[in-house]
């Protein structure tokens, strides 16, 4: 047999076709274009090839043996309610079969709030763990033993009281700080571009990050002192050479800060760990793994370490949440599997596997269940843990790894002409292009240019409501308040004072440590809230202003008929009222903002007047600028489950101020069983998760005609 050619193969392929072969390559959003066949030539000129596990650039996985040695770490993150109810969750975890601990907490908690403040009467024990102090952390951590359980908290904002209060409880527990293993999230730069969870402004955050670095460098040996997050940028719309280049430039930027702070590089640089989400691009998404420890090395490299493992990138993974749908969820069940091998053929050191019931609410223990033993069937069933990094040599997949190494590098280089990531940050670089790409995809979904099973193809004709956990956060809040009284009578308010007014002295010298300071205030029971006000007073709020892209949504339709029916039956609605305008509102703790930027940019393309509220307001704050704006419509964006406390609270704040004649609807994570409870309290309209936006669109104009007419 002769030996046969690319020529012969596209020959052969065009007779099958009967197109041009080109007409199959896949323009990811990445802007990589996937060929229908790779073959050896594609391996030519790419550098890593030859590297093994366990040496730089670790391409092949940071260890030698990998899962072969030791797999992953299931490690399944969860929080919600009291810390009684959390314990109770974490312990049945830990005894079918999970293997690390995660905390979740409440957005109070994430923003520095006690429970009994005013502006979080929506958020407490919502979206994840309320703690208000010490007292709260023993008892979440009850019946653990830290010295063997490796625990890593999710905390951005609060991050100084809550690492004081798990040092504290360790001690409490007898265990020292050098023993306590984990991780705290501490990642600031990616809380302002995407999450949202941030307090103070950008400089002083880079500081508490610094101190945080240093503290544990010294006081704690086996402590990850940061998780340099891509996980958010993902869900928040970026493609995956934006998630990587992004958070490589994030890290880079914390080391030169550590590296300010006078610390030597391999002082800390082997405890620095990253954070990645995986979506449904299987080979991608690994291949996104492989390119991360090939860049971390590159760009620890020019810090010149002496210590390999400074240039080694440890990661956790979780499944993507933005992939999974309301509808017809159980495929839900079915896409984090896929989610979860690309993970492990990635090479994490870490997986978090999300539930079915995603889109909807938290986990329920059943759904917990599926979640936890989808890991555990990957790990004892299937063999992925036999072989090290199984994808290597894979034509496709070397290819990938270096491409989204190239495209990623770029990325990296101009975040670097900016100045670094703090600078980029700042001028809004990478938010507008996550941004961008968000709008892009959303119009690509409604226009079934993407497919999602269940959602916008092969839909089910009846949705059948699934068991939800449901958490009534009026009873939480009034237990964490008698708790917080009861700390506040128990302890001694003259150490308390002191302890906190050496914090305060600290932030505002820049000389000593901020945690090693909020360690003491945390020890004589202050307050998360309190000890976030004692920096507060130094540092200051940090306040964003909500930008809008253009454009985007409005290209994917051009000439679309759809669009064009819809833009002049507005135009006919605003000759005969005034333009149609709506407030796109984001009320309490919740800083989950892709929904709220998408609608508002894609209802201002679609040609509403658009006011984008800032984040964090409360339903009176909201109720304000919808009158000061004159807006016939509110829409409230809803994704941390406070919906049922604020929207109405929205409406009342409306009537009070004479705008009863204001339309409120509201969108985001609202489960189907809570719809009827809305509308019986003053909204108009409930857009649940997968909503197409013009279909919301044409929804908000039929109420406002309907409101026309009836006039
Ligand atoms: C590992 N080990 C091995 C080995 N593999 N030893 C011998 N042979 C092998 N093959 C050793 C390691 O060196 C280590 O010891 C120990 O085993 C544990 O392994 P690990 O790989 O370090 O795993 P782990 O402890 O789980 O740490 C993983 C991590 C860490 C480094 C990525 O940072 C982590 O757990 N991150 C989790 C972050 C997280 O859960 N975030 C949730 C975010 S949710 P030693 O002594 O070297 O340490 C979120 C959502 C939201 O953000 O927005 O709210
Ligand atoms: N419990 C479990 N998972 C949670 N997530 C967020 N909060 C919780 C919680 N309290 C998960 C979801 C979400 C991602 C940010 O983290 O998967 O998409």
């Amino acid at each position: 047999m002769t030996k046969k050619t690319i020529a012969d193969w596209q020959a052969l392929a065009e007779k099958e076709l009967k197109r041009p072969a080109d007409s199959l390559v896949w323009n990811t959003p990445e802007g990589i274009p996937v060929k229908p066949l790779y073959t050896a030539d594609d391996l030519d000129g790419i550098g890593h090839l030859d590297s093994l596990p366990g040496f730089a650039p670790f391409t092949r996985g940071p260890r030698a043996t990998m899962y072969a040695g030791r797999p992953w770490t299931i490690r399944q993150y969860a929080g919600f309610s009291t810390a009684e109810e959390s314990n109770a969750f974490y312990r049945k975890a830990l005894l079918a079969g999970q293997q690390g601990v995660s905390v979740a907490f409440d957005l109070a908690t994430h923003r520095g709030y006690d429970s009994d403040h005013p502006r979080v009467e929506g958020d407490v024990g919502k979206a994840g763990v309320a703690i208000d102090s010490v007292e709260d952390m023993k008892i979440l951590f009850d019946g653990i033993p830290l010295e063997d359980i490796s625990v890593s908290m999710t905390m951005n904002g609060a991050v100084i009281p809550i690492l004081a209060n798990f040092i504290v409880t360790g001690e409490e527990q007898g265990v020292s700080r050098d023993k306590l293993s984990g991780t705290i999230q501490n990642d600031i730069l990616k809380e302002f571009m995407v999450r949202n969870t941030y307090i103070y402004p950008p400089e002083p955050s880079m500081r508490i990050i610094a101190d945080i670095i240093e503290y544990t460098a010294k006081e704690m040996p086996k402590f990850n002192s940061i998780s340099i997050s891509g996980y958010h940028m993902q869900e928040a719309g970026a493609t995956l050479v934006q998630e990587l280049a992004f958070t490589l430039a994030d890290g880079r930027e914390y080391v030169r800060a550590a590296i300010a702070k006078g610390l030597n590089v391999d002082e800390f640089a082997g405890r620095l760990s990253f954070f990645f989400a995986i979506g449904m691009n299987f080979f991608m998404e690994a291949a996104k793994l492989r390119a991360a420890r090939l860049l971390w090395t590159r760009i620890m490299q020019e810090f010149e370490p002496k210590k390999a493992s400074s240039l080694m990138l440890r990661t956790h993974c979780q499944t993507s949440g933005v992939s999974l749908a309301e509808q017809d969820p159980y495929n839900n069940i079915v896409r984090t599997a896929f989610e979860a091998m690309s993970a492990a053929l990635g090479g994490t050191q870490s997986l978090h596997t999300n539930s079915f019931d995603e889109a909807i609410a938290l986990p329920t223990e059943f759904s917990a269940r599926i979640a936890r033993n989808t890991q555990l069937i990957l790990q004892n069933e299937t063999g992925v843990t036999k072989v090290v990094d199984p994808l290597a040599g894979s034509y496709y997949v070397e290819s990938l790894t270096n491409e989204m190494a190239e495209k990623a590098w770029a990325l990296i280089e101009e975040v670097e002409s900016l100045g670094g990531m703090t600078k980029a940050v700042d001028d809004g670089l990478p938010k507008r292009l996550i941004e961008e790409a968000a709008t892009r995809r959303q119009a690509a979904i409604d226009r079934g240019e993407e497919v999602i099973v269940g959602v916008n193809k092969f839909r089910l004709e009846n949705e059948q409501a699934i068991d939800i956990l449901e958490i009534d956060n009026t009873a939480v809040r009034l237990s964490q308040v008698k708790r917080i009284e009861q700390t506040r009578r128990q302890r001694d308010p003259k150490r308390v004072e002191a302890t906190l007014a050496r914090l305060t002295e600290i932030a505002r010298t820049g000389t000593g440590n901020l945690l090693e300071a909020a360690v003491e205030a945390a020890r004589a029971r202050a307050t998360v809230g309190e000890i976030s006000d004692a920096m507060r007073a130094v540092f200051g709020d940090h306040a964003a202003t909500p930008e809008v892209v253009h454009d985007i949504y409005g290209k994917a339709y051009e000439g679309d008929p759809e669009m064009e029916t819809l833009s002049n039956r507005l135009k006919d609605y605003g000759k005969a009222a005034a333009k149609p305008r709506i407030l796109i509102a984001k009320l309490g703790q919740d800083g989950h903002d892709r929904g709220a930027k998408v609608i508002a940019s894609a209802f201002g393309d679609i040609g509403f007047d658009v006011v984008a509220g800032p984040l964090f307001q409360t339903p009176e704050e909201a109720a304000d600028l919808a009158v000061e704006s004159k807006v016939q419509v509110v829409g409230m964006s809803s994704l941390a489950a406070g919906h049922k406390t604020l929207a109405p609270q929205l409406v009342e704040a409306l009537k009070a101020r004479g705008a009863n004649e204001v339309i409120v609807v509201v969108g985001g994570v609202i489960p189907r069983q809570d719809y009827d409870f809305l509308l019986e309290h003053g909204v108009s309209a409930v857009f649940g998760p997968g909503t197409n936006v013009m279909d919301a669109a044409r929804s908000v104009l039929d109420l406002l005609e309907g409101r026309l007419r009836n006039s």
